[in-house]
C-alpha cells in the first residue's frame, strides 16, 4: 500500500518526522506499525474495559454486545469486563505521549475489522488496506483539537440532557413513569430526565406503543414535562417482519432492509421476533427512517436513545450478522459488504436519527443517546458504556472507559450508575453515585427483573448522600455546560486525566482512579471496595472545596473536590431539574495562584434552541485579583451578544486558611475581604 495515501498533520512540534508508519502485508493482512520511544504512554482505543493508559493491550474494533464463550447458564453470558478485545464501539485511534509531554496520534482510516497492538509500540492490522493519519502536538490536547477537526464535535446539547437521569428496563406501565417522577420531587432529589426503555412498545415494534400499558404517551409527557422532566424514549433497528406492520410493509416497499449475497432479506431474531434491519448506508432508507420520527417526537418525546445498533441479534445472542450481507450504499457510500459497514452501522443510525430528529423539531438542539458508535459518531450522538455489572471492577472502569472516550474523541459519555447486570450492594451504590453525578452523561440504569435501583432504594442514608451527590453536580452544572460548549468548538474532553494538568510529569501518566472536570476541578473519588488508593497528584496549587456545606460533604463515598490556584469555577444553586433558574445567583468560586491571581469562564444561553448560532449567548471571562488584604472579581471580557441579566453575584475565595465570602452587582467589582 502506498504512503502516500497516508496523511501527516503537524501541530505545534518542531523537528523531523519521528513516527512514519512502516506499511507491510501478505496479501491477506494489511499492517502499520509505528514505533515509539521509551516512556511513551499509550491512549484512547476508544470503549474498552481496563486501565486507563494501554500500553501492552490488543484490541480490536469490532462494534459487538459482548458475549462470554464460558457463561454461567444464564443471561449474565452478556456481561462484560476487561478481557474482552471489543464492546460495543470502535475506535481505531491511539493517542501516544512521549515522556517529555508532546504528543502524536495515529488513526488507522478503515471501518473494517482492526486489531490494534500495543505490545511493541503501535500496531494495526486489517483485512484490507488502509492509511493511516498520524498527528503531531505539543501536547496531548492539541492532537485532540487536532483530531476534532478531522472528525469533528459534538453539537452543544440541551441543558437538559446535563441534568440528572433515571432509567430502569423498564418502568412499565406509564403510571410506573409518572410515580418515579413524582417519588423524585417529593423526595427533593433533583432530576431532569427519566428514560421509557423496550416495554412501552406494542410487542417490540418500534414505532408503535403498547394500547394497555402506554395508552396515552403524549399524555405522559405532559404529566413529566409539567414536573420538570425531559423524558427519552427507546428506539431499536431491527423491525418485526410481519405482514401488515406498517414498518415493515413500508420498508419492504422502499427495499430498505439489509439483503444476503443471493438477494434474500436478512432476517434474524429481535425482540419482537423475526426481523429484518434497514440499510442506513443508503440515503433514501436515512429518509425513509426520519420519516417515522416526527411522530414519535409529536408525543412529546424530548430524547432517543437507540440500542442494539452493533447491531446485534437478540435470539440467539451468539448469532452474528454475516459478514457478506450487502449494502447498498448511496450519495458518497459505494456499495459494499457487511464486514465494511458493520463498524458504521451504529454511526449510520445515529446520524440518520440525529439528523431526522433536527428535521422534526428544527428550533431544538437534538438529545440521541447511541450504543454503538465509530470514532467521530460524537456528531450525532452521546455514549454510555452499555451491559456493564454492579461490580467494584467495573466502578473503576466507568471511570477509565469515561476518561478514554474523552481522548477518543467523545466527551458525552458515562456509564448505567450502579451497574446493569446484578443489584449493587447499598455501599457500592452509594460510592457509585458519588462519583457518578458528575460523569458528563450522568444516569442510573438497570436491567429488567433487578431489584429497584432509585437513589431511595438503598435506605435513608444512601438516599441522603444521592441527594447531595445529585445536588452537587446541580451546583457544578453552569461549569459543566461551559465544557460542553468548549467540547462542541474544540473537540476536547469534558472528563480529562489528571495528566493533562502537566502533560510531562511521567507520574501522571497512569492516574486514573482521579480525574479532571475541564483544567480546575481535581476529583479524587473512592473506587476501592477495601484498599485505598495512593492518588498522584499534579503539582502546583489545588485547594479543597465543597458545594453544598462542608460538614455534609465529608462522607468516603462522596469524591474529594480540589479547585486549581488562579481558577475561577462558575456555580450555580441547586435546583430540582434544569427547567429552574439554575444562576440565581451566580457564585464564582475563586482559587489564586502564586501570583494573586485568577481567572475562569462562563458559558450561557438559553439552554435548548439554537439562538445562539446567532450569537444569543454570553462567554463572560471573569478576573480575580489579590489587593492588599482583599480580592478583587470582576468581568474581564465578555463574548455573545445576550443581554446580561440584572444579577448579584456570589464570590467565594477559597485559600488555604478557609473560604471568604462576598457578594455584588456583576457588572462592578466585587471586594473579598480576607480577613
Ligand atoms: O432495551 C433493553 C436493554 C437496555 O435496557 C440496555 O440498556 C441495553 O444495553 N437492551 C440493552 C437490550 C437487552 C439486551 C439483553
Amino acid at each position: 500500500m502506498a504512503l502516500v495515501e497516508s496523511r501527516f498533520i503537524r501541530g505545534g512540534v518542531p523537528g523531523d518526522w519521528s513516527d512514519l508508519p512502516v506499511f507491510s502485508d501478505d496479501g491477506e493482512t494489511f499492517e502499520a506499525a509505528i514505533s515509539i520511544e521509551d516512556g511513551t504512554s499509550l491512549y484512547g482505543t476508544g470503549e474498552i474495559a481496563g486501565p486507563l493508559l494501554r500500553n501492552g493491550a490488543v484490541t480490536e474494533t469490532w462494534t459487538e454486545q459482548p458475549y462470554r464463550e464460558d457463561p454461567p447458564p444464564d443471561l449474565f453470558a452478556l456481561e462484560y469486563d476487561d478481557q474482552l478485545p471489543n464492546l460495543y464501539q470502535a475506535h481505531p485511534w491511539v493517542l501516544a505521549v512521549r515522556a517529555d509531554g508532546s504528543s502524536f496520534g495515529v488513526l488507522a482510516d478503515t471501518t473494517y475489522r482492526t486489531e490494534i497492538d500495543l505490545r511493541n509500540g503501535i500496531g494495526f492490522s486489517a483485512p484490507a488496506p488502509f492509511p493511516v493519519i498520524v498527528i503531531q502536538g505539543a501536547s496531548p490536547q492539541e492532537v485532540l483539537i487536532k483530531l476534532s477537526e478531522l472528525t469533528g464535535t459534538i453539537e452543544l446539547p440541551p441543558l437538559w440532557a446535563l441534568g440528572y437521569q433515571q432509567a430502569r428496563w423498564s418502568y412499565v406501565p406509564a403510571t410506573r413513569v409518572a410515580e418515579i417522577a413524582d417519588e423524585f420531587r417529593a423526595r427533593s432529589i433533583p432530576c431532569d430526565v427519566l428514560w421509557v426503555d423496550i416495554d412501552y412498545m406494542d410487542g417490540f415494534r418500534i414505532f408503535t406503543f403498547d394500547e394497555t400499558l402506554f395508552p396515552d404517551p403524549a399524555g405522559l409527557n405532559a404529566y413529566l414535562h409539567d414536573n420538570g422532566f425531559k423524558s427519552v424514549w427507546i428506539l431499536d433497528p431491527g423491525v418485526k417482519a410481519e405482514p401488515e406492520y406498517f414498518v415493515y410493509d413500508e420498508g419492504l416497499l422502499g427495499d430498505h432492509f439489509i439483503r444476503e449475497p443471493g438477494g434474500d432479506l436478512f432476517v434474524a431474531g429481535s425482540w419482537p421476533g423475526d426481523s429484518v434491519w434497514p440499510d442506513y448506508t443508503s440515503p433514501e432508507t436515512r429518509q425513509w427512517w426520519q420519516s417515522y420520527l416526527d411522530e414519535l417526537l409529536g408525543n412529546g418525546v424530548d430524547g432517543i436513545w437507540i440500542d442494539l445498533n452493533e447491531p446485534s441479534i437478540v435470539a440467539p445472542p451468539t448469532e452474528l450478522f454475516p459478514e457478506d450481507l450487502v449494502h447498498r450504499g448511496g450519495g458518497d457510500l459505494t456499495p459494499g459488504t457487511h464486514a465494511r459497514y458493520h463498524n458504521v452501522y451504529g454511526l449510520l443510525m445515529s446520524q440518520a436519527t440525529h439528523e431526522g430528529m433536527k428535521i422534526a423539531r428544527p428550533d431544538r438542539r437534538p438529545f440521541l443517546l447511541s450504543r454503538s458508535n465509530y470514532i467521530g459518531g460524537q456528531r450525532y450522538a452521546a455514549m454510555w458504556t452499555g451491559d456493564n455489572s454492579a461490580s467494584w471492577n467495573h466502578l473503576y472502569w466507568s471511570v477509565t472507559m469515561t476518561l478514554n472516550m474523552g481522548l477518543s474523541g467523545q466527551p458525552f459519555a458515562g456509564p448505567d450508575i450502579g451497574g446493569f447486570w446484578r443489584a449493587p450492594s447499598p455501599e457500592l451504590y452509594a460510592h457509585w453515585i458519588g462519583v457518578g453525578a458528575f460523569f458528563p452523561f450522568s444516569r442510573t440504569h438497570t436491567m429488567q427483573l433487578s431489584p429497584d435501583q432509585e437513589p431511595w432504594s438503598y435506605g435513608p442514608e444512601v438516599e441522603a448522600l444521592s441527594r447531595l451527590a445529585i445536588e452537587r453536580r446541580y451546583r457544578l452544572l453552569p461549569y459543566i455546560y461551559t465544557l460542553f460548549r468548549e467540547a462542541s468548538v474544540n473537540g476536547l474532553p469534558v472528563w480529562r486525566p489528571v495528566f493533562f494538568a502537566d502533560p510531562a510529569d511521567v507520574r501522571l501518566r497512569g492516574e486514573d482512579h482521579a480525574f479532571l472536570i475541564g483544567n480546575d476541578v481535581l476529583v479524587l473519588p473512592d473506587l476501592m471496595q477495601t484498599d485505598s488508593h495512593p492518588f498522584e497528584a499534579p503539582s502546583g496549587i489545588w485547594r479543597e472545596f465543597t458545594l453544598v456545606g462542608e460538614d455534609l460533604e465529608q462522607m468516603p463515598e462522596l469524591p474529594v473536590l480540589k479547585i486549581r490556584g488562579g481558577a475561577i469555577v462558575p456555580l450555580g444553586r441547586v435546583v430540582q431539574s434544569t427547567a429552574q433558574a439554575l444562576l440565581e445567583p451566580l457564585t464564582l468560586l475563586v482559587s489564586l495562584d502564586a501570583d494573586g491571581r485568577a481567572h475562569g469562564v462562563l458559558y450561557e444561553d438559553d439552554g435548548e434552541g439554537y439562538e445562539y448560532l446567532a450569537r444569543d449567548y454570553l462567554l463572560t471571562t471573569y478576573t480575580a485579583e489579590r489587593v492588599g488584604q482583599t480580592v478583587e472579581v470582576q468581568i474581564g471580557g465578555a463574548e455573545g451578544e445576550r443581554e446580561r441579566p440584572d444579577r448579584t453575584v456570589e464570590v467565594v475565595v477559597v485559600t488555604d486558611g478557609g473560604s471568604f465570602r462576598g457578594a455584588g452587582p456583576e457588572t462592578g467589582t466585587i471586594t473579598v475581604s480576607l480577613e
